[in-house]
């Protein structure tokens, strides 16, 4: 019985809810389009040694090449097989990249697109990033190989074979998402190819998935498929470890599915966080920091422990998807740091940080018609690599902004406070918030319009504290303000609502 219980612990603490990150490890940030040679210097270099957990990467599988627009980035988001060869780079390099980056204990979560192929007005011909020939028309897929058996065509009743009511869960799950060829995943043999798929990159050493769209399909085909993967390479982690789940659910109420649907599959995305951080740093809408009191669960949103969170995403950071106006980009860099920042301080959910490319917004009518806009590229397509500056910024149009000094930090902060409950809350029942993390951690905001300057209980061992927003401990000496603990825990803080980051934190290894 003692056994049987030990048994079950253990299977649940290595289910599909661990994100697998090396221990002490508590974020992933998500490389958006980089290429694989990129990644694995990335991960040598800076990923490695700064704590970060993982790297979401964009799909590694043979997509569609679209030529109107010129090359978007979501033709990444249209399959045409599972090769492993995609504007990223092909198989050796990203065999390469997972090896490395395993190596140096930072593991690679793959955007998994296993909801649908191409557009079905994809055209036929070879214009895919391997080179394959498959015609959208016919619904033939050779190197896979799926044809019109393998696709929904005939489970879908509207019209149009579109999904037309985000009300009627049949409609999003059978029909066409914006005439994206949808695969039927109840058939045995889609499923077999699926998971052949994710067991050839689990194989090659990836730590789990995002499963893209997943709302689009059947919480119950997802099971299935989840329950045929292998356990994770043994060459970097534990024997028996199951592959970290994350399904893209987009659920803000009000629709037919709902995010609970799919806990028994994995984690799940949770679109709410974003959304109403924006709104509360924002202060649109009446919100204020101090709401965020019980932030979390509290909120309505899904159980902590079934929670991957994030300020802003691909899609959202450019008007896709959803979220709204709210969302926190690195366009409005002040804010996004305060935003980040909070939600790495914050004990609820998995947390994943967006590093993006820069392009050129062009509003009309409250669209970006530039939301298409692929990676920074040269002449013939091929991606732009990440150039490193002096400065430790990035080049090539490159954005980084798990390099930003903050946000950077906050990543160390969260690592640092690992398993620390949520404590010492103080709010001055507007915009100026803080909170610690046991004895470990402590943070202080300041998004009103005028000073913040409080004696805060900071939880903290007595000691001089070098502030790690406005800058860090180098050796011995600290490169930003200084904090005073003192020996009843106490600390004096002032922060300028003109500072050019208008919040301070504190941890316990950052004591000079
Ligand atoms: C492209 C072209 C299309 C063309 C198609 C095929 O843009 O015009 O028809 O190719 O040729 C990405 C791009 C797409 C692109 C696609 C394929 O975003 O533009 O299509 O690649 O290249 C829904 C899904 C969600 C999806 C999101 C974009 O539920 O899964 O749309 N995200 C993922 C990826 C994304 C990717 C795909 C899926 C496809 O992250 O990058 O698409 O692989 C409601 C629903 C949401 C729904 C949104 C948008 O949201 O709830 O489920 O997301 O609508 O349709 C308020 C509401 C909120 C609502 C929102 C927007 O906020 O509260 O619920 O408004 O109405």
């Amino acid at each position: 019985m003692k056994l049987l219980l030990l048994l079950v612990a253990v299977g649940l603490c290595s289910a599909q809810y661990n994100p697998n990150t090396r221990s002490g490890r508590t974020s992933i940030v998500h490389l958006f389009e980089w290429r694989w040679d990129d990644i694995a210097a990335e991960c040598e270099r800076y990923l490695g040694p700064n704590g970060f957990g993982g790297v979401q990467i964009s799909p590694p599988n043979d997509h569609i090449l679209v030529s109107n627009p010129w090359r978007p980035w979501y033709q990444r988001y249209q399959p045409i097989s599972y090769k492993l060869c995609s504007r990223s780079g092909n198989e050796q390099q990203f065999r390469d990249m997972v090896t490395r980056c395993n190596n140096v204990g930072v593991y690679i979560y793959v955007d998994a697109i296993i909801n649908h192929m191409c557009g079905s007005g994809g055209g036929s011909g070879t214009h895919s990033s391997c080179g394959s020939y498959f015609n959208a028309g016919a619904r033939d897929f050779p190197s896979v190989p799926f044809s019109g058996w393998d696709f929904n065509d005939g489970k879908c009743t509207t019209g149009s074979g579109e999904i037309e009511n985000y009300g009627d869960a049949n409609q999003v799950r059978n029909c066409r998402l914006v005439g994206l060829l949808d695969l039927s995943l109840e058939k045995d043999y889609v499923r077999g190819k699926i998971v052949g798929f994710l067991n050839t990159l689990i194989d090659i050493g990836v730590a789990g998935f995002r499963f893209d769209a997943a709302k689009h399909m059947w919480p119950g085909d997802l099971k299935a498929i989840t329950d045929r993967l292998n356990n994770l390479n043994t060459r970097w982690f534990a024997g028996g470890t199951r592959p970290f789940i994350f399904q893209e659910v987009i659920d803000l109420g009000g629709e037919a599915i709902s995010s609970s649907q799919y806990f028994g599959v994995g984690r799940v995305t949770e679109f709410k966080y974003g959304a109403k951080l924006g709104s509360v740093i924002r202060k649109w809408n009446g919100e204020k920091l101090s709401y965020t009191k019980n932030w979390g669960e509290g909120w309505g949103f899904m159980p902590n422990d079934r929670a991957l969170v994030f300020i802003d995403n691909h899609d959202n950071q450019r008007g896709h998807g959803a979220g709204g106006a709210s969302i926190l980009t690195f366009f409005d860099a002040r804010l996004y740091k305060m935003g980040v920042g909070f939600m790495l301080a914050h004990p609820y959910g998995f947390t994943r940080v967006m590093s993006s490319y820069r392009w050129n917004r062009n509003w009309v009518n409250g669209k970006d018609t530039n939301d298409w806009i692929g990676p920074p590229s040269n002449s013939d397509g091929s991606t732009k690599s990440v150039t490193i500056n002096a400065d430790s910024t990035c080049g090539n149009d490159w954005v980084c902004e798990h390099r930003w000094r903050q946000i950077k930090n906050m990543v160390i902060f969260r690592n640092v406070v690992n398993g620390q409950p949520f404590s010492n809350w103080w709010d001055n029942g507007s915009n100026q918030v803080a909170f610690g993390r046991g004895n470990r951690g402590f943070i202080v905001f300041n998004n009103d319009d005028w000073n913040l300057d409080a004696t805060l209980n900071t939880g903290l061992p007595s000691g001089n504290y070098c502030d790690v927003i406005s800058g860090q401990k180098e050796g011995t000496r600290c490169t930003g303000r200084q904090i005073y603990v003192d020996g009843s825990g106490r600390a004096r803080f002032q922060i300028s609502n003109n500072d050019a980051d208008p919040f301070a934190a504190i941890h316990v290894d950052a004591k000079l």
